[in-house]
């Protein structure tokens, strides 16, 4: 038996939102400095197609039409993220989805004041984790 396990993966989106205000240097320093690692990355725009999957259980919400133009609507930047409970330390450094209710000192607290536009995409369980970075990354293990 291996005395500690292998750190945790996640997704992460760095969403259109982002790119276009020129956020992106800002975004991936802050996991950074937290210490987290970035084991790949890659610039995408997400098609009708994957937009329905990666955001399957939202696709009946009455949001999900402007949320699926909006991050159909430009480019992203897709990461792979590792370390030591990487879901829940993410899911804490980005803050709560509605920007304007976020916390300050998270990166949606700090930068963004929409309920949509919200700068970042993180995996929010193992569950989600494992199956989001199938469908962005599966050239991974
Ligand atoms: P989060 O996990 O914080 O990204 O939030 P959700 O999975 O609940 O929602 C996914 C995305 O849908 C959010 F990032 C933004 C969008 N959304 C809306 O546009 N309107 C809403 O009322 C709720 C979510």
């Amino acid at each position: 038996m291996s005395s500690s396990s292998p750190d945790e993966r996640t997704l992460v989106l760095i969403k259109p939102d982002a790119v276009r205000r020129g956020l992106v240097g800002e975004i991936i320093s802050r996991f950074e400095r937290k210490g987290l690692r970035l084991d790949a990355m890659a610039t995408r725009t997400m098609d009708d197609a994957l937009a329905d999957e990666h955001y399957a259980e939202h696709v009946d919400k009455a949001f999900y039409p402007p949320l699926k133009a909006f991050m159909t609507g430009g480019p992203l930047v897709a990461l792979v993220l590792s370390g030591d409970d990487v879901i829940n330390v993410v899911r804490g450094l980005i803050g709560a989805t509605d920007g304007r209710k976020a916390a300050a000192g998270t990166i949606r607290g700090d930068l963004s004041l929409s309920n949509r536009e919200n700068l970042v995409h993180a995996s929010d369980s193992a569950d989600s984790a494992k199956r989001e970075l199938a469908l962005w990354f599966p050239e991974l293990d």
